[in-house]
């Protein structure tokens, strides 16, 4: 991460840690891909399946559920990706030491992450961190089955993230795409996220030239109340501030920009080489308050990385509405992390997860069409107050 004057270090002033995390199988393979590009980030990769994990960085795996799933993946079963984490949450809340923010990276609609992240998102608020989770929301053609898991999951992350940003696997592909085959389609949605984790990671890890910096990311993500959208950009040569412009508010994941006019808060990060230009810059800002309205939050951060010299990259995170935490935002300030620490670094029992035992394969208690085995703040969407 970014380094801070050793005069600070020593006044006990650390820099703010991120942890990436990939989960399940397609959430591994988008971090696994991102590491070959980035090695310094740092990233844990979580699944069931070994034959997955063994493809992988070794030093990175965490494998989960060994006794419940006996090394394969949870085979579409959401109740087992869930014990399986359970069983090893012990490896969770060790890999969360210290961090202040954890970005997850799961595609929905399987069990392993679908029963996984709404239990990791838990663990992590309960270590103070704060938790972004980017989760791709299955194809159509993948079944209403599958739809119908990924959006309970998503129910039950949103009760524990801080925000979330959905990548719509649908929105991402346009008439235009239908003959692309399969595997380039999923190809795709996990490039998408790995644009955005990379982006991300820039503006947290190196240092800026101005503005976005955790604070500001801390602020947005505490008050964004939910769903983030998010979008990226780059261009190349004499003109691409105006193709960065252009692409960033009519993209597809920002429903050709129809999600920044309705915006209550918003946040645009900029990586250049050293002939980034202030006039780029204000191209694209120009661009982008247009379509925001007036009355938006707005912030913006440079980070000048000489590989980027020639070219522009922006990433753009938008908040679909906008409102003070309820509670405890005093200890989640910036300098929160200090004494979380010191509870963090205390021994840890290892306690084994009780589990549902033999009430795990009983019918659920249907009333009125609901099952009332799920928590009521669950079935009714309700987002706790922190
Ligand atoms: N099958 C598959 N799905 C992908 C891929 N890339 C993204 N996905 C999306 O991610 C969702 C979850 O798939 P996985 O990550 O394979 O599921 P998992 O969490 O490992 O769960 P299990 O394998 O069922 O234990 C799918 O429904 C797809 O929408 C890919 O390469 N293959
Ligand atoms: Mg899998």
């Amino acid at each position: 991460m970014g380094d801070y004057p050793q005069e600070e270090v020593s006044r006990g002033i650390t820099s703010p840690k991120m942890l990436v995390m990939g989960v399940g199988s397609s959430g591994v393979q988008a971090i696994s891909a991102m590491l070959q590009l980035n090695p310094d980030m740092n990233a844990v990769l979580i699944d069931t399946d070994t034959k997955v994990l063994e493809a992988v960085d070794n030093s990175r795996a965490i494998h989960v559920g060994g006794t419940v799933t006996r090394g394969l993946s949870s085979g579409g079963d959401v109740e087992l990706g869930r014990q399986s984490i359970e069983k090893d949450s012990s490896n969770i809340r060790k890999s969360l030491r210290q961090v202040d923010l954890l970005v997850i990276v799961a595609g929905l609609g399987g069990g392993t992450a679908s029963g996984a992240v709404p239990v990791i998102t838990r663990i992590a608020r309960e270590a103070g961190a704060l938790v972004l989770c980017m989760v791709g929301m299955p194809f159509a053609f993948e079944g209403k089955k599958v739809k119908a898991v990924a959006d309970e999951a998503l129910k039950r992350i949103r009760t524990h993230a801080d925000a979330i940003i959905r990548i719509s696997n649908e929105r991402l592909m346009e008439r235009a795409d239908v003959d692309l085959p399969v595997e380039l389609a999923f190809a795709r949605s996990r490039e998408v996220m790995l644009n955005g984790i990379f982006a991300l990671w820039r503006m947290l890890a190196r240092t800026g030239v101005c503005g976005l910096d955790f604070a500001c990311i801390h602020t947005m993500l505490r008050n964004c109340d939910g769903f983030c959208h998010f979008a990226c950009a780059d261009g190349s040569g004499e003109n691409r501030a105006k193709t960065v412009a252009e692409s960033l508010v009519k993209h597809r994941l920002l429903n050709k920009g129809k999600l920044l006019e309705a915006a209550e808060g918003a946040i645009v990060g900029f990586t250049g080489g050293h002939d980034l230009k202030l006039s780029e810059v204000e191209e694209v800002m120009a661009a982008v308050q247009e379509k925001l309205p007036d009355d938006v939050w707005l912030n913006f951060g440079i980070v000048v990385d000489p590989a980027f010299e020639g070219r522009m990259s922006v990433i753009l995170l938008a908040a679909e509405q906008w409102k003070e935490p309820l509670v405890d935002s005093a200890s989640r300030q910036l300098g929160f992390s200090f004494n979380r620490r010191k509870v963090s670094e205390q021994g840890e029992l290892q306690l084994e997860a009780a589990g549902k035992g033999e009430f795990t394969y009983m019918d659920p208690t249907i009333h009125n069409n609901q099952d009332l085995d799920v928590p009521t703040y669950i079935r009714r969407d309700i987002k706790l107050p922190r």
